[in-house]
């Protein structure tokens, strides 16, 4: 692989909807290139960037992938994303890693929910990008129909740049509206070649339409020259050109272009659009451009770990060179790391260079503690990129291991995939006995299992996360506690009357010593009340923690000889489970603060289920093009929340839920825990 200069590499995102045609066109632009020896099919598992076993096996991509394709003398580094929500965080790193971006549609589908996403955070960072329409060839591929509907739900700024002749079965030929030239391809096109012809009548109606709209738009975009064709002027090509890529990167104008990765029609020209039309890194909005000589920054944006590799570690330079062997500082983890073997990635294959220039993309194996979101620097300039903005986990699930046993190989497995996928957390709650894994949905989780298995030989199941649910005192009341053993020598002897009362929630628990003439000894009094406090961590609806009471001592006796602490705090227990139960416990449970957004046409359809899960509406108001809805929902009903809306919503809607507080659980509801807790439990009571 020969080395490219800054100006020679085009870093570009593949995003959008999933199944949209992403992996197969970036499969098709590298072979097309000569940069890659085969045209792959997802059919097959034979393509780049989807080599995983994981994605052969389910025929979509699941993590980000890279390629190159070599076109032009310039390097076009391909970042193939996944479209599926579920792997919305390896967009986001794609995107975060690119110059710019192609947005992938499906001739036969138009705007999907998914494109709209990508579109978004496009906007965000300002990308400036084209807009490919692909798998024309499909039965009822349709481009004016996708066309129409890009500028009515996308962006008005999408204007075609080229249009094809035909569609579906029929397509066999693209017209270039910059060039007027017209490629027409042959049955048993293999590598994208084509021949050159006149206008074909067929296209000629919609050639007229979309050159007109496509000259009107680049002359829209600079004064003087909206003026002079306003005047009647004829524009010189170069003009049109070269103010087509001011459009572009300022994000005016958005190409819009058209093809079919399978059969190779269309990839020369797209490859040629992105050399010509896309910035390089130094033309990038990147701030403080991308020199070459200034002190090294890079940024790791993946890591993936490879079976016999390990972990390989893929990051974007954005100043600075790189050689093969070089020492780079970490600063995060305050680590030198030596960069062995530095390679690019071409789908799997790594392919070893010497080095490297501000803006390329790399990969090195084997680092000593580098992980994603880390910045490459050297130990002189110590820089902190900032982090990739992750979208947040939405979902939750408990974890079970199916073999006892291998509890600790889960938690290093979790640990692992956590590494190779920031958005995907896990956590082990002491108090609820059970591993909760956090991502963005059952999709992710059924991944994440499933490479548990593979990769780490943990064979584990989800299971419904546990609540944690407390117990308080609405009533009061009081009783005795007494512990009494005298067997052979020195006895156990220790009394005491206590009185349990409400307290408001929140305010914790109380002690209040009312001992009064010495009838227990001070010194025993602190072991009553720890005694309550213990008994209390297990409470007497469900065994969860009673919380929010005021435990008061007011009477008892004790016995000269056989008195100690102990006894006294085992009566502190007793007193505790002889009195709560009179103070009429009731069960607490956790509430959750829900924000859902979605487009107006659910909300009655989104209320209605958040109602079903018992939920408050707090109220509705718009925001931006969608509705924001408020609720207090029990966090026992939000289990499978985020499948239940995507299916709601078609995948338009979000969500976001934080902790809000406890309130009393209704009667049918502490039954059913109380119950549940007698069954798992019934064992161990009687044990004691
Ligand atoms: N006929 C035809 N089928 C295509 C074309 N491009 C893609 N497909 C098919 O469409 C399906 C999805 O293609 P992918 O390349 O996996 O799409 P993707 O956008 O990468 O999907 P995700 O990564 O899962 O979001 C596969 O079955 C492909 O074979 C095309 O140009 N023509
Ligand atoms: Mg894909």
């Amino acid at each position: 692989m020969r080395v490219y200069g800054t100006n020679a590499i085009r870093n570009v995102a593949f995003v959008g909807h999933g199944a949209a045609g992403k992996t197969t066109l970036v499969d098709a632009l590298a072979f097309v290139s000569g940069s890659s020896k085969r045209h792959g099919s997802i059919q097959e598992g034979t393509t780049l960037t989807d080599y995983s076993a994981d994605e052969i096996e389910r025929k979509h991509s699941i993590s980000l992938g890279v390629g190159i394709a070599e076109w032009q003398d310039t390097k076009i580094n391909l970042i193939d994303a996944p479209g599926f929500l579920d792997f919305l965080g390896e967009a986001t790193a794609a995107l975060h890693s690119a110059d710019s971006a192609v947005v992938v549609i499906n001739a036969t589908g138009g705007v999907e929910v998914g494109t709209e996403k990508v579109w978004e955070i496009c906007d965000q960072l300002h990308l400036p990008r084209l807009l490919f329409v692909t798998q024309m060839d499909r039965e009822r591929a349709n481009f004016e129909r996708v066309f129409d509907d890009v500028k009515a739900h996308l962006s008005p700024k999408v204007v075609p740049v080229e249009i094809p002749v035909g569609n579906g079965a029929e397509f066999h030929g693209i017209v270039n509206l910059l060039t007027d030239e017209t490629q027409l391809y042959r049955k048993g096109t293999k590598t994208g070649e084509f021949d050159t012809g006149p206008l074909p009548e067929e296209a000629k109606a919609a050639y007229a339409k979309y050159h007109e709209q496509l000259v009107e738009a680049i002359a829209s975009t600079d004064d003087a020259l909206l003026e002079r064709y306003l005047g009647g002027e004829e524009l010189s090509r170069e003009e049109i050109v070269k103010a087509l890529k001011k459009g572009v990167a300022s994000g005016e104008i958005v190409p819009m272009l058209v093809g079919s990765p399978t059969l190779t029609y269309g990839m020369r020209a797209l490859l040629t659009e992105i050399v010509d039309l896309l910035p390089s890194p130094a033309e990038a909005p990147i701030p403080g451009g991308a020199p070459d000589d200034a002190p090294l920054v890079g940024h790791v944006f993946k890591t993936i770990s490879e079976p016999h590799v390990g972990d390989v570690t893929l990051f974007r330079l954005y100043r600075g060179t790189i050689k093969s062997g070089d020492e780079v500082w970490n600063h995060e983890h305050n680590v030198a790391e030596k960069l062995n073997h530095l390679s690019v990635q071409q789908g799997r294959e790594r392919i070893e260079v010497p080095e490297l220039h501000a803006g390329d993309i790399g990969s090195v194996a084997k680092l000593k503690d580098t992980h994603t979101n880390d910045t490459f620097c050297t130990r002189e300039h110590p820089v902190h990129m900032e982090p990739i903005p992750y979208p947040e986990a939405v979902s939750s699930s408990g974890v079970l291991v199916k073999n006892r046993g291998e509890e600790d190989k889960l938690a290093a497995g979790l640990h692992k995939l956590h590494e190779e996928d920031p958005t995907f957390h896990f956590e082990y709650s002491s108090e609820l006995h059970q591993t909760l894994i956090h991502g963005r949905g059952e999709r992710h989780f059924e991944i994440i299992l499933g490479r548990l298995e593979k990769k780490f030989g943990v064979h584990a199941e989800l299971t419904r996360p546990r609540v944690a649910y407390r117990e308080t005192l609405r009533g009061k009341a009081e009783g005795q506690g007494k512990h009494k053993k005298q067997s052979g020598g020195r006895g156990q002897y220790g009394d005491c009357w206590i009185r349990l009362a409400p307290k408001p929630r929140g305010a914790g628990y109380e002690f209040v010593d009312n001992i009064v003439g010495g009838v227990i000894p001070n010194k025993y009094i602190p072991a009553v009340d720890r005694g309550i406090q213990e008994a209390a961590v297990r409470g007497v609806i469900a065994g969860y923690p009673l919380v929010d009471f005021q435990a008061e001592c007011f009477d008892g006796s004790y016995h000269d000889v056989d008195s100690n602490e102990m006894s006294f705090k085992m009566a502190g227990i007793l007193a505790f489970r002889t009195v709560a139960p009179k103070a009429r416990p009731v069960l607490l449970e956790p509430l959750h603060l829900v924000t859902v957004r979605v487009p107006g046409e659910y909300l009655g359809d989104v209320m209605g289920d958040l109602s079903s899960r018992r939920g408050q509406i707090l109220g509705t108001e718009p925001d931006g093009r969608l509705t924001r809805i408020n609720a207090i929902v029990p966090e026992a009903e939000m289990y499978r929340y985020a499948t239940q809306l995507h299916s709601i919503t078609h995948g338009r809607g979000t969500f976001h839920e934080e902790f809000h507080g406890y309130a009393e659980a209704p009667p049918d509801v502490t039954q059913k825990v109380a119950a549940e807790h007698a069954k798992e439990h019934g064992k161990d009571k009687d044990e004691e």
